[in-house]
């Protein structure tokens, strides 16, 4: 199906990928974007409000702002305008909307298209057996949400997923009321995202999150950025690196793909930025093959070993170790087996690279690592940002200034939904002082994550779905078996600011329910309300819209909770859950001091949460493992000894990883370019190397299927992209997610953290055919 504003693949084209990220160009193209969306006045009104004290936080990525005073009249980055533009957006979805399009026929609309749509604007629901949504009242709707809830045999049938948009305030009260109705089930998009970092890091060091502030990055001598695209994705950590480097310090990216933002830098609000020639950001560039982190860090690690053989009490923190560690010799006694010749192959550096990034460790006091999907993607994800901690403790270069880990979050306030409690395995001593905050009993058994959500749903396990925030069905593996997952559902219910393929993949009966974004101002019975998130450096701070709701029939995520509450939380349930009375939930939705006051007395860190957030650029949460504090159960940080693992794909198989491009928002495509990369014009391309090109028979810019294997036999496919020369190594492939999403097999993810494989998918090239139709992967 094709349509006036359905983009069309047609006008693909591929050149070279760029070599520099960010300059007067970038700021051209949001004002365009932003133009195209929404007038000028709302533009300006938004724009100068971005990431401001007294304005909003960007709804964009979670790179932090740097302290009030020091923050730039236009603190915000080109990506950072689109999205807000995408959101501030004046186009809307009306009753009228749905009435000419059936769910049939909006399930076959491409995702980009979907949003194009603008904002919704009333609540919808989709009635058994309809073919299209219809208006519905929000008391309706919410009571007929809340008695399909009631009715439930049990609490663990629902599933509350949760996408890191969301803020404190109603990811608190989600929790709260996920829990008083009794069940963990609270998957979130971080399942897919940083679990694997969690995992890692709450295991060695005692706390799943980064250590380091901006301060602690402007004061590095030596920076890594792994497995991250900043220039696209956190393009403000840009402006951070460019600091680094201006007082002397090193910067070493490792990517299996030339990124132009880690080539150089050209700041696009100083004059040097939009006329020079840009600095420099890479001192050093691995390209290194997918997955083979772990072999470099392992490689690293023994060379550091062999330094301090060679010079005893000269390389290691001896002092450091003894005092604060655990597992030293079990770790070094893996480390001392690693082969060459592996670690060689697996990541396809030679020694000699390898060797120059130790002697600029061995130069440097102080070493942060940051690293984003590439890490965490993987199925060796967990053992491979492990064997960074230890690379990190062997120096001692945790918990001191100008050094530790900085695992870079995704959404705007994805790790703040955490500290409030979306997480299916909340510690129990959480789970103790929420029911004794609210007089209720908080179930104890872990409930599912996202992976396990689809299987449930699949199974019949679950039968109800609510997503607050985010795009379930695009965002998942599988896409094939996601959709049935959910279209095997009793209810689907989304609470959601714009059209997306959610909405279209339904369950039995489905609602729509529209809410405020970011950037729209949010008056309640107490008056005009702010929120507050987290970023990814533990910096809370205040966010308040600033207009004209997008309809008046909008309600904010907090009313749509608290009223659900009311309504499902009554006596007489089916399900037996706890009607905690005690909870005022009224009085919640009127005044949000009074949510802020109870995460006060729940959640370490917040005392005096109202006070000290209302200070300019609010405060930073206390990280123990800066004071070398470890909430280990030995009290210590812990080395640990990993397996060597490497990818490798069959012969004729390539390892494909799926990332975004410069012109979208995870799930959501703005628009079909990837400047950076030299792509404009489609989505539907792969990147190999020109040898495997040539080892495979194909032609550049020949029209192949991508087919996924698994190890059970079963095969994916993904048809009609253009293949494409690209500087990718050997043996490796690249395509966008989420139109890759269906090759990626539900059970193909990481151990221990569960995390979907989303950056090594085994597939064949095989010749295409045209892709039918834009709306399915
Ligand atoms: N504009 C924009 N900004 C965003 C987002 C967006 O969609 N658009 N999404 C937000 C979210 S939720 C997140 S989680 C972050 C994601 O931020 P990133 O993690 O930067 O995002 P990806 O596009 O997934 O890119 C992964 C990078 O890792 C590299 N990589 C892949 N495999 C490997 C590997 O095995 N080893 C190494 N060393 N590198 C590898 C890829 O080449 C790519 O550069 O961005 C956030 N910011
Ligand atoms: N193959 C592959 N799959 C991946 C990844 C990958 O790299 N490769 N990355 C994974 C990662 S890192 C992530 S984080 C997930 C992302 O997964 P999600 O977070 O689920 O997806 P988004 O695309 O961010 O969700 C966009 C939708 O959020 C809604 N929304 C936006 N703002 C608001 C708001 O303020 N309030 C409410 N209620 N709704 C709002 C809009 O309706 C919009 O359509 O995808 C994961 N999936
Ligand atoms: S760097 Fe991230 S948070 Fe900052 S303006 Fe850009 S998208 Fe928004
Ligand atoms: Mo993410």
């Amino acid at each position: 199906m094709r349509d006036f504003d359905e983009p069309d693949e047609a006008g693909l084209s591929v050149s070279a990928p760029m070599t520099w990220a960010t300059g007067a160009p970038a700021v051209v193209h949001a004002l365009r974007y932003a133009l195209g969306q929404t007038s000028p006045k709302r533009t300006a009104l938004t724009l100068l409000t971005i990431n401001q004290a007294k304005g909003f936080d960007c709804p964009g990525c979670a790179w932090p702002e740097p302290a009030p005073g020091k923050r730039h009249r236009n603190e915000y980055c080109e990506n950072g305008a689109k999205h807000i533009a995408d959101e501030a957006t004046s186009r809307r979805v009306t009753a009228d909307f749905f009435r000419q399009h059936s769910v049939d026929e909006l399930s076959r609309r491409s995702d980009h298209w979907l949003n194009q749509q603008g904002r919704l604007t009333e609540p919808m629901v989709l009635r058994e057996g309809a073919t299209h949504y219809e208006p519905i009242g929000w008391d309706e709707a919410l009571d007929l949400l809340a008695d399909e809830l009631r009715a439930l045999d049990h609490p663990d049938e629902a599933l509350f997923y949760t996408s890191g948009r969301l803020a404190n305030e109603p990811a608190f009260l989600l929790q709260l009321f996920a829990r008083a109705f009794g069940t963990n089930n609270l998957p979130d998009c971080s399942n897919m995202c940083h679990e694997s970092s969690g995992s890692a890091l709450g295991e060695t060091l005692g706390i799943g999150k980064g250590s380091v502030g901006l301060d602690d990055l402007h004061a590095c001598d030596l920076v890594f950025v792994v497995g991250q695209n900043p220039g696209t994705n956190h393009p403000r950590m840009l402006s951070a690196l460019e600091e680094t480097k201006r007082r002397g310090g090193h910067v070493v990216a490792v990517n299996p793909l030339p990124e132009a933002g880690l080539l150089r830098f050209k700041h696009p609000q100083k004059a040097r930025g939009i006329i020079g020639r840009g600095t420099d950001i890479a001192d050093q560039f691995l390209q290194i093959r997918p997955g083979g982190d772990l072999a470099l860090f392992q490689a690293l690690n023994l060379l550091l070993l062999e330094a301090e053989d060679k010079e005893p009490g000269t390389v290691l923190d001896r002092d450091f170790i003894e005092a604060h560690t655990t597992g030293y010799d079990a770790f070094a006694e893996r480390i001392r087996e690693t082969s060459w010749d592996a670690v060689l192959e697996a990541t396809g550096l030679t020694r000699g690279e390898i060797e120059q990034v130790h002697e600029r460790v061995l130069a440097s006091r102080s070493v942060i690592v940051c690293w984003a999907m590439g890490l965490t993607q993987h199925k060796h994800g967990v053992p491979t940002i492990r064997e960074v901690v230890n690379f990190l403790l062997l120096r001692g270069n945790i918990g001191r200034p100008g050094a530790g880990v900085c695992p870079v979050r995704g959404h705007s306030n994805v790790q703040g939904d955490r500290t409030m409690g979306i997480w299916e395995r909340m510690p129990q001593p959480f789970l103790d002082r929420l029911g004794q905050e609210f007089g209720f009993t908080a179930p104890t058994k872990h409930g599912l994550d996202s992976v396990d959500s689809i299987r449930a749903m699949l199974d019949g396990r679950a039968k109800l779905f609510v997503g607050v925030a985010g795009n379930f069905v695009r965002a998942s593996p599988d896409s094939d078996a996601t959709e049935r997952a959910l279209r095997n559902c009793r209810l689907t219910a989304h609470i959601s600011t714009k059209l997306n393929r959610s909405h279209t993949v339904c369950g039995r009966t489905a609602l729509i329910l529209p809410t405020l974004g970011r950037s729209d101002r949010d008056v309640q019975a107490g008056g005009e309300q702010f929120m507050t998130v987290e970023d990814s450096m533990s910096e809370v701070h205040a966010t308040r819209g600033r207009l004209a709701p997008a309809s008046p029939h909008l309600l904010s995520e907090v009313s749509i909770i608290s009223r659900l509450a009311r309504k499902t939380l009554t006596a007489g349930t089916e399900t037996g859950a706890d009607t905690a009375a005690d909870i005022p939930w009224a009085d919640f939705e009127a005044d949000y001091d009074l949510v802020r006051d109870r995460i006060a007395r729940v959640v370490d860190g917040f005392e005096d949460f109202n006070e000290r957030v209302r200070r300019p650029g609010g405060f930073r949460l206390p990280n123990p493992v800066n004071e070398r504090v470890f909430r280990t159960p030995t009290g210590k940080a812990v080395f640990t000894a990993n397996d060597f693992t490497m990818l490798q794909a069959p012969e004729g198989h390539l390892v494909l990883q799926t990332l975004r491009s410069h012109d979208q928002w995870n799930t959501i495509p703005y628009a079909m370019d990837d400047r950076y990369r030299g792509i404009k014009g489609g989505r539907r391309v792969v990147l190999v190397n020109r040898a495997d090109l040539t080892d495979l028979g194909l032609d550049d810019g020949g029209l192949v299927d991508l087919v996924s294997i698994w190890t059970d036999g079963s095969e994916r496919r993904a048809d009609g992209f253009r293949v494409h020369a690209y500087p990718t190594p050997r043996g490796s492939a690249a395509a966008y997610y989420p139109e890759t999403n269906v090759l990626v097999p539900l059970d193909s993810v990481a151990d221990i953290s569960n995390t979907p494989t989303s950056k090594s998918v085994i597939v064949r090239l095989e010749p295409g055919r045209e892709h039918a139709h834009h709306g399915v992967g």
